[in-house]
């Protein structure tokens, strides 16, 4: 019944469950992060197409704008790729950015991968930034409780919500100068995970500012693509009745997914 638990003593056992494990989930095994990926990328082409149907479905109920499929899959930013100095007021959710060009990531040069190839300057002579900014809407933000963001970039960035910094990658100093190339540091396509207070959302508009660096003019190429994920609480928010006079309220009590019988009782809303 418990083979498992019976087992273990066993020393043989434990060796060959052991070996299981560094067979299948080390250096290329089939339960290996690039294989999971690969195999969940093998599914996601299945029902890739499958999405502009989902997003009619659902997107278009849910939201006043409707969304479609390119809110799904590779979001769209716009982006300043001139090497000119944009300072710091490119950050703030104030910033008017209708003059920048848009596209849709991966954005970046140089590897062959970018869904929009930005400008990046003359062949050896790079600009240092280039500059890319966003608006996400999130509802009620008050009850987030974690959010992590996900960023592709090449060779280094700052990550700006609202305005304030939320992330930077080694080797840039605190508002690196718009022609401070992050010398000695080398990432192609690196790919890094970064918490997220949730006190630095808002409800409503968020502006998304990140700003890439290159290494030194000579570098080929520059790679941006990001994602946040934010998680929220199970406590629903509170539930006010408009209106005047009694109401009949119908309510069912639910615990751990089994709900009680429905029950009904007059209730007035409160004065306001
Ligand atoms: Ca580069
Ligand atoms: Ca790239």
């Amino acid at each position: 019944m418990f083979l498992d638990q019976d087992l273990r003593p066993n020393t043989e056992y434990r060796m060959r469950w052991a070996d299981r494990v560094q067979k299948h989930l080390f250096n290329g095994g089939q339960l290996s992060a690039a294989k999971w990926t690969a195999r969940f990328n093998s599914l996601a082409s299945i029902v890739d197409s499958a999405i502009v149907a989902e997003s009619a479905r659902w997107g278009d109920a849910k939201t006043a704008v409707p969304l479609n499929r390119v809110n799904w899959l590779g979001a769209t930013w716009k982006y300043k790729d001139d090497g000119s100095n944009q300072g710091t007021a490119w950050r703030a959710p104030a910033f008017n950015d209708t003059a920048w060009a848009s596209g849709t990531a991966e954005l970046g040069y140089g590897d062959g991968d970018e869904t929009t190839v930005v400008g990046g300057g003359p062949v050896g002579a790079r600009y240092a930034t280039t500059y890319f900014r966003k608006t996400i809407t999130v509802a009620n933000a008050n009850q987030i409780t974690a959010a992590t963001l996900h960023l592709r970039y090449d060779d280094t960035a700052v990550v700006y919500v609202n305005g304030t910094e939320v992330a930077r990658t080694a080797g840039l100093p605190a508002d690196p100068a718009f022609d401070f190339y992050a010398s000695g540091v080398s990432n192609e396509n690196a790919e890094a995970d970064f918490a997220v207070q949730p006190s630095a959302l808002v409800s409503g508009a968020n502006t998304i500012a990140v700003e890439i660096h290159q290494r030194d003019p000579t570098s080929s190429d520059v790679s941006f693509d990001f994602s946040l994920n934010a998680s929220r609480t199970s406590i629903p928010a509170p539930y006010f009745i408009a209106g005047s006079g009694v109401k009949n309220l119908r309510v069912r009590a639910c615990d751990s997914g089994t709900e009680s019988s429905s029950t009904t009782a007059p209730a007035r809303p409160s004065a306001t």
